[in-house]
Parts: structure tokens; C-alpha cells; sequence
């Protein structure tokens, strides 16, 4: 059995298993949670659950989320995740959170688990939604921060022209918030914002999914890695990616054509507003998509739903 005391006035105390079901008892409220034997189907047959977590937080309006993770011993590599909301007071069941954002009452939870599970692939899903729950801000100082090797963290650099390299961990965030801040990625997975003023973003290594965004300022957004997600946010901003997905938002963008594996999907190429930067003998070509632009077979931007050459500004 294990207790947590959660923001220090909810306590929750956990059941690990009886006969097939887990049961976590909450302010003396005993909840049956339905995920033993979908769990062990995921992990084979013994591979149920090792261990879980459950983590609360408090919100203005009465209720607890509870978000409880799953960890197993063998056969299943990835956890499954679960969020719950509670009534603080009773400390009563009210709703669970589906994967696809819907807010189930008690008694009518979908008959299929899958659609209250958060697992694989739609993990990042959960970490989106309940990232600060689980791992909450830490606000730094309006100083300039410089912070080397970082993993796993949940940050606002707030004011100054902050540092920050990141070189592992999962479910990273960090914000620059005001000041003019360079943000280098090593390593790990994360969504990392620049928040206000002209920052640089520069990606040389990240796991897929990892998003960068300048946010407001005239900011530079530089990378190479496929499956990272690269945007410039509001105003002018420069785009220099090789390989990726990428929107230049707002403003009036330049997506810089850059030699290397891969290509730059560009989603919001804008006629008439945003730029191109060439490259020597650097030429279009159609496609289905839209209009590619490279040098020989170094396909270096997709300007995707773009048709036609001579609407885009080449500099
Ligand atoms: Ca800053
Ligand atoms: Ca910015
Ligand atoms: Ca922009």
C-alpha cells in the first residue's frame, strides 16, 4: 500500500491489486480502476503491472486531477497513462479525461478502454495535456540564466538573454519568455518556446516530436532533424531547416533553402508575403504536394498547396 499526500490536504492511498482490479481509495472514496486486464494484454501474460504513480493537482474550481502511471516489469516497453478528476471535497469520482478530449462522467465512460488510455504514440498526447501536473514550472530570475546539459525540466527563463542547452530527457518545456535567448538542442524530446524578443532556436539533435517555436520577435529558427516540429511565430522571422516540419505563423517569413538529408515541408508558405532564400543553381520543381525547391537531387523545401514558381519571392 502506498500513501501520497497530494498539495498537502488530499490524501490517496493506493491499492495495487486484488483478485483482476486495481483500486485507489481517495478521502476514503474506493475507486475500481478498469485497466488490469487491458494492461495485461498489453504486456503479455505477466506482464501486468509492475507499479504506478499517482500525481494530483489542485485547480481553482473544486476538482483534483489525478494522473496515475503504469509501469511494468516486462513485456510492455511503454507505460500506459490515466487521468481522473475527482471532486476535492467529497473526494468523489466526477469525470474521466478520454484520449480524444472528451470529459467522461461517471457511469458513462466508453466501453472501449482504449478510448480512456493514454499509451505509445498518444503519450505525448497526455504529457500536452497534464505536463505541468506532473512536473510543474520552475520560474527563473529575470537575471541572464545560462544553463548547459539540461533533461527533463519544466522551466520559465523568464526575463534576460537566457541560455539553454538541452542534451537529453523527455517531456522537456522551457519558455525564454522576455530577453533575447538562445536555446540549443543536444538531445531529448520536448516543446521549447522563445517567448517574446528576437530569439534563436537551433536544433542539432532531438527526438521526433520535439517542437521549437520563436514566438513574437523576429526570431531564428535553425535544424536538421526530421520528425521536429519548427515555427517561427508572430512577426518576420527566419527559417533555416533542413529537414523537418515547418511553419514561418504570422509575419512575413523567410524559409532559407539549406543543403542536407531530408527536406523542409513547409505548411504556410504565404504568396505575396513570405520569402524564399535561394541557393546557387537552385531551381522548382512541381510536385503533387506542391512546389519543391533544391539543387539536383538535394530536395531542400517543399512549399506545400504552392503551384505555381513565379508567385514565389525568391531572395
Ligand atoms: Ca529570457
Ligand atoms: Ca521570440
Ligand atoms: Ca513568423
Amino acid at each position: 500500500m502506498q500513501i501520497l499526500d497530494v498539495n498537502g490536504n488530499t490524501t490517496i492511498e493506493s491499492v495495487a491489486s486484488e483478485g483482476a482490479s486495481i483500486f485507489l481509495i481517495h478521502n476514503g472514496n474506493r475507486v475500481k480502476l478498469q485497466y488490469l486486464s487491458y494492461a495485461q494484454s498489453k504486456g503479455g501474460s505477466d506482464g501486468g503491472p509492475s507499479g504506478w504513480i499517482p500525481i494530483a493537482a489542485e485547480t481553482d474550481n473544486g476538482v483534483s486531477t489525478v494522473v496515475i502511471r503504469f509501469t511494468y516489469s516486462s513485456g510492455l516497453s511503454d507505460s500506459l497513462y490515466q487521468a481522473i478528476d475527482f471532486a476535492k471535497d467529497s473526494g468523489k469520482v466526477i469525470r474521466i479525461h478520454g484520449k480524444d478530449n472528451t470529459l467522461y462522467p461517471l457511469g458513462e465512460t466508453p466501453g472501449d478502454v482504449n478510448q480512456l488510455i493514454f499509451w505509445g504514440a498518444d503519450a505525448t498526447k497526455f504529457f500536452n495535456k497534464f505536463g505541468s501536473i506532473i512536473s510543474p514550472r520552475t520560474f527563473l530570475s529575470d537575471a541572464r540564466d545560462s544553463l548547459t546539459g539540461q533533461a527533463n525540466f519544466n522551466i520559465a527563463l523568464m526575463g534576460g538573454n537566457d541560455f539553454l542547452e538541452v542534451t537529453g530527457g523527455s517531456n522537456n518545456f522551457a519558455n525564454g519568455n522576455n530577453g533575447e535567448d538562445y536555446i540549443v538542442l543536444r538531445g531529448g524530446q520536448g516543446r521549447y518556446l522563445g517567448g517574446a524578443d528576437n530569439d534563436r532556436l537551433e536544433v542539432f539533435a532531438a527526438e521526433a516530436g520535439s517542437q521549437v517555436n520563436g514566438n513574437r520577435g523576429m526570431d531564428v529558427v535553425t535544424g536538421s532533424v526530421d520528425g521536429v516540429i519548427y515555427r517561427g511565430g508572430s512577426e518576420n522571422d527566419t527559417l533555416q531547416v533542413s529537414a523537418g516540419t515547418v511553419w514561418g505563423d504570422k509575419g512575413a517569413d523567410t524559409f532559407q533553402a539549406v543543403t542536407g538529408a531530408g527536406v523542409a515541408v513547409v505548411q504556410d508558405y504565404t504568396v505575396g508575403k513570405d520569402f524564399v532564400q535561394g541557393i546557387a543553381g537552385g531551381s522548382f520543381t512541381l510536385t503533387d504536394q506542391g512546389l519543391s525547391y533544391g539543387v539536383g537531387n538535394d530536395q531542400m523545401l517543399l512549399l506545400l498547396n504552392v503551384n505555381d514558381a513565379s508567385q514565389v519571392s525568391v531572395i
